[in-house]
């Protein structure tokens, strides 16, 4: 086995593979990409990955890109029932919330981080913001009502929806926003930063994004 991502660390697609990979207490060899690292529009990389973005994670023969297929094939491959339900049920459920995050509340939060934070102060809009921030804070009441039944959003165990989710954490609590009080978020929160992987995988300054909108 030998395991390759490519990808730079401040961005919280990446960080759902570094944080699966260290998780699962795999070695792997990471090579920085995109960002002011450039590299997504050379032949190497779009023959790996032709869409052009971070993450690429490659193993053996196999390269796969979008960071929850990582993430998913990570859990699969090497989790042994640890961030991947080995019953059809359980998955499901974790299925449920990983694509939730893919198709809504991964596009407001992070709608939200280019209105206030990537996008120069000079230029904010503040219709923008407020649109993004009621559609993000929307979704997080959402997540407060399931994780007031649970600890975890696929159940008992930390599973891979709480990666794809997770990421959100450090720039939502960061942010220089008024945020509204979600205790069960916030108790979810709390659990992640006891683990090591999550604090070396999302705990990552993002000041080389401040204020830029390209990449
Ligand atoms: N759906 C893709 C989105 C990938 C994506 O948007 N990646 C961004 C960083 S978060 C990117 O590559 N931006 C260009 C760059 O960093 O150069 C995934 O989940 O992997």
């Amino acid at each position: 086995m030998s395991i390759t991502l490519w990808g730079r660390l401040s961005s919280a697609n990446v960080q759902k593979a570094v944080w699966a990979l260290e998780e699962l207490e795999l070695p792997y060899e990471h090579v920085p990409l995109g960002g002011p690292f450039g590299g997504t529009d050379t032949l190497h990389y779009l023959a790996m990955n032709p869409n052009g973005l971070v993450p690429t994670l490659r193993d053996g023969e196999l390269t796969i890109w979008e960071s929850h297929a990582i993430v998913r094939y990570l859990s699969a491959e090497y989790g042994s029932g640890l961030l991947f339900p080995m019953e059809a049920r359980d998955r499901a459920v974790v299925d449920q919330w990983t694509d939730w995050t893919a198709t809504t509340f991964q596009p407001a939060w992070i709608a939200l981080f280019w209105q206030q934070v990537r996008t120069p102060a000079e230029q904010h809009n503040r219709q923008a913001i407020d649109k993004a921030m009621a559609e993000t804070v929307r979704c997080f009441h959402f997540l407060d009502d399931r994780l007031g039944d649970a600890p975890y959003l696929g159940g008992a165990q930390l599973t891979y929806a709480d990666i794809a989710a997770g990421v959100a954490m450090f720039r939502w609590s960061t942010m220089p926003i008024e945020r509204p009080a979600l205790p069960n978020v916030e108790a979810w929160h709390a659990r992640l930063e006891e683990r090591a992987a999550f604090r070396k995988a999302v705990n990552v300054s993002y000041a080389e994004l401040v204020g830029r909108l390209k990449f």
